[in-house]
């Protein structure tokens, strides 16, 4: 019997075979559990269908998840689909890129709310929506980064919606808590996704990371799949709030020298 058998849930933010979701969701499927999927427009469908349907996906739907219209229509289908859901992943993140790099003072208003809206209010805005359908001992996951915490040269407003982020966990978590209902984040070490394409120096950043890692390696999206499976599972039944670190130790450092 797996670890998610009966268990059914959303993921909300695959892109590709490279995303940390498709990580996640081999995870829970290999376990047993039921998922459907969103898709952010039709220019994703195409990649992300295919995958959903390889995991026996019944539920794909399109999903901007800066539309609440477009939540409601994905948490309505979900409703009729599963009934209840036990979890739901959010693994949505974006900003414009040329404020990805250089100083993070050129961010601008726009480019702030825009980063704030994808990637931190669409947590609140799916949990909100998915609140009358989430069954009791329900677990909720956000992916964020160590930017959140430090200052990681280019990753600017990025990290300030990561902080924002993390501290979401933390409210959401103690709305929901006295259902039973979990909320919880994985920070990942950098991992090459789509949002991590066409980012200047990931390489150089990929090497760095790995020489400095206590586990002296890079991360999967197998590892953060498996530590996602136990926050997603009642193995984790009295964790919520939190933090996961899913990075080889590389956020325990403080100055990395050769030894
Ligand atoms: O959270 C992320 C990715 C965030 C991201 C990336 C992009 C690139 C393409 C959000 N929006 C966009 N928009 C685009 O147009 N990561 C943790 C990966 C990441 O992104 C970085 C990193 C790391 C690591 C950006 C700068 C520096 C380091």
């Amino acid at each position: 019997m797996g670890l998610m058998a009966g268990k059914k849930g959303l993921i909300v933010g695959l892109a590709n075979d490279h995303s940390i979701s498709w990580g996640i969701a081999q995870a829970l499927h290999r376990e047993g559990a039921e998922l459907g999927f969103n898709y952010a427009s039709e220019a994703f469908e195409r990649r992300v269908r295919p995958l959903a349907e390889s995991v026996g996906a019944r539920l794909i739907e399109p999903c901007d998840v800066t539309s609440d219209a477009a939540i409601d229509a994905l948490m309505a289908r979900t409703r009729e689909v599963f009934g209840q859901i036990d979890f739901l992943i959010h693994g949505v993140a974006f900003a414009n890129k040329d404020e990805l790099n250089g100083p993070y003072l050129k961010t601008t208003r726009a480019g702030f709310a825009l980063a704030m809206d994808v990637s931190v209010y669409s947590l609140t805005a799916l949990v909100k929506a998915a609140d009358p359908l989430l069954a009791p001992g329900a677990s909720i996951l956000t992916l964020t980064y160590h930017g959140a915490q430090k200052v990681i040269t280019n990753y600017n407003v990025m990290g300030v919606a990561k902080a924002a982020l993390e501290a979401s966990v933390r409210y959401l978590a103690a709305d929901l808590g006295p259902r039973g209902i979990r909320v919880n984040a994985i920070s990942a070490g950098p991992i090459r996704t789509l949002a991590a394409s066409g980012i200047g120096g990931f390489r150089a950043m990929h090497k760095s990371f790995a020489e400095q890692a206590p586990l002296r390696r890079n991360v999967t999206i197998d590892d953060v799949g498996n530590a996602a499976l136990w926050l997603c599972s009642d193995l984790s039944s009295a964790v919520t709030g939190e933090v996961l670190y899913v990075d080889a130790g590389f956020n325990i450092m403080g100055l990395a020298v050769e030894g």
